[in-house]
């Protein structure tokens, strides 16, 4: 299988209970590496500009407020078959139908407030981790 790049988001939720950590834990024991990081707290446009898939569903607004209502930390992860690794370690988009032991089920309060975000393809990693990150700022983790 190839080794992928995916962005992880980890939500304003997920920040403000202080789970970073037990977060990143459930990444590293999935084997995904960190090859870049940073904290930010999203303005609208910035969050409008990461959704802007969304922009018509009308979960949108709802949805850029949440995702400027705290700072988040921004990753990219690596590692094979990284994009769905990552799915399915976040579990379903409602955590009341994640599976247990998944990062929403653990985490996550509701459909609206759950948790992170994961690239759902790759050719979405690919523009999602461009959109964070310059290419300088990804370190291959070779071991
Ligand atoms: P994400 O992009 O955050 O990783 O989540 P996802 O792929 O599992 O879900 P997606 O369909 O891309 O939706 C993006 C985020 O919008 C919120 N949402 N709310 N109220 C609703 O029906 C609804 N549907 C989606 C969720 O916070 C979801 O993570
Ligand atoms: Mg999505």
């Amino acid at each position: 299988m190839a080794i992928e790049r995916t962005l992880s988001i980890l939500k304003p939720d997920a920040v403000a209970k202080n789970k970073i950590g037990a977060i990143i834990a459930r990444i590293e024991d999935a084997g995904l590496k960190v090859v870049a990081a940073r904290m930010i707290h999203l303005t609208q446009a910035e969050a409008e500009g990461f959704y802007a898939v969304h922009s018509e569903r009308p979960f949108f607004k709802d949805l850029v407020k949440f995702m400027t209502s705290g700072p988040v930390l921004v990753q990219a992860l690596e590692g094979e078959n990284a994009v769905q690794v990552y799915r399915d370690v976040m579990g379903a988009t409602n955590p009341k139908n994640a599976a247990p032991g998944t990062i929403r089920a653990d985490f996550a309060d509701s459909i609206d407030e759950n948790a992170a975000h994961g690239s759902d393809s790759l050719e979405n990693a690919k523009n999602e981790i461009a959109y964070f990150f310059r290419s300088i700022e990804l370190c291959p983790r070779t071991r």
